[in-house]
């Protein structure tokens, strides 16, 4: 019988992945915090499952994380936990590197010394990027990340090659790019614009408040992503992946799709902190507003998948007008 551990088991990748290894018929461990109202909405098609146990504790108890590994001994393991909203970053960095990195060297501890059999996978980002203009960024690009999310997961990158090198464990990285579907948290763009319009076509919110319209992202869908990911674990040999569209598209573009998906025409008017976007019977559906803004931004994602195609055959299957439809949709009914 084999056994997958998940960490960050009710978040939209954690939770994919737990669905596809109970689909695979493995024992799926799923790691998460304790919360007070016990609610994992995520995770609805797992929790009655009897082959998923839903362990809580965190990741920075090392210990926790310790005994995890020990009583486990996972075949599989998936590193999903992180504090992935790239501005509470810069609110709380200390945080930040306690859970992205800290938690994470100790991670690699506990394999090496408990569970050295163990396949690990760390998310992996595109922000390592940061800086970094050129067309078709991957593994071997040059990296300047640019937020203290980012520095804390370059900083994850270089330990699991590390300890791969070093102590030969089975670790790889999914430098994955943006990725998104109906189960992304709702502070994440994407799905803040999908929400929005939902509840606008239902009379219950007016306008959307946005940040930086004009950064660029490459958005490809979770589902497509985690099967990448488990291609990578499955390989032969551990190593760095890129996962991506190949494709980049701007926020702006972004909302221009997402409102047409739900019958809406907008057209941009102003500039800077000024400008609206109205819909086609001239009402103001976005407004810019400064809180929005990062200290600093990644302004520039456009993933080079080939390397996954050419050695797992890995392609992403749903374009961007596709996930972006699929999100409004999914957004429109729930929000009935
Ligand atoms: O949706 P976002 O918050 O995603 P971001 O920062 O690119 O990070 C996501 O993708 C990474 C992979 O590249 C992951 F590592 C990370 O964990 C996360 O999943 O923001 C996308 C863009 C940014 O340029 C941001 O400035 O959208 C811009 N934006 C404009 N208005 C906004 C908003 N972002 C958010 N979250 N909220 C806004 O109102």
């Amino acid at each position: 019988m084999k056994t997958v551990l998940i960490t960050g088991a009710s978040g939209m990748d954690g939770s994919i992945l737990s669905e596809k290894y109970l689909e695979k018929g493995w024992d799926v461990i799923g790691i998460d915090r304790w919360n007070p109202t016990g609610l994992r909405p995520n995770l609805i098609n797992c929790t009655g499952n009897e082959k998923f146990t839903l362990e809580t504790g965190d990741i920075t108890d090392k210990h926790f994380m310790e005994q995890m590994i020990k009583k486990y001994q996972p075949d599989h393991m998936y590193n999903m936990a992180a504090i992935s909203l790239v501005p509470e970053s810069f609110k709380i960095p200390t945080v930040v590197f306690e859970t992205n990195t800290l938690a994470v060297l100790n991670m690699l501890e506990s394999i090496r010394y408990h569970s050295p059999h163990t396949r690990f996978y760390q998310a992996s980002t595109s922000e390592q990027i940061g800086e970094n203009t050129q067309k078709l960024q991957n593994t071997e690009s040059k990296m300047l990340p640019t937020s203290p999310y980012a520095i804390a997961k370059l900083a994850s990158y270089h330990l699991v090659r590390l300890y791969r090198k070093a102590y030969g464990i089975f670790g790889v990285n999914g430098m994955l790019w943006n990725h998104e579907g109906p189960r992304r948290g709702r502070d994440f763009v994407t799905r803040k614009i999908s929400l929005a319009i939902a509840r606008i076509k239902h009379g219950k919110q007016d306008i959307v408040s946005l940040g930086n319209l004009d950064s660029f992202r490459d958005w490809g869908l979770a589902n497509d992503y985690c099967e990448a990911m488990m291609m990578m674990l499955e390989a032969d040999e551990p190593d760095d992946y890129a996962v991506a569209t190949g494709e980049t598209h701007s926020v702006r573009e972004f909302v221009e799709h997402a409102f047409d998906a739900a019958g809406y025409k907008i057209t941009w008017e102003g500039e800077g902190l000024n400008e609206v976007g109205k819909d086609q019977d001239g009402i103001v559906r976005v407004t810019i507003n400064e809180r929005y803004y990062r200290p600093s931004d990644v302004l520039y994602l456009h993933g080079d998948p080939s390397k996954i195609k050419e050695k797992l055959g890995w392609e992403p299957k749903t374009k961007f007008k596709e996930l972006v439809t699929m999100m409004v949709e999914s957004d429109a009914e729930g929000e009935k």
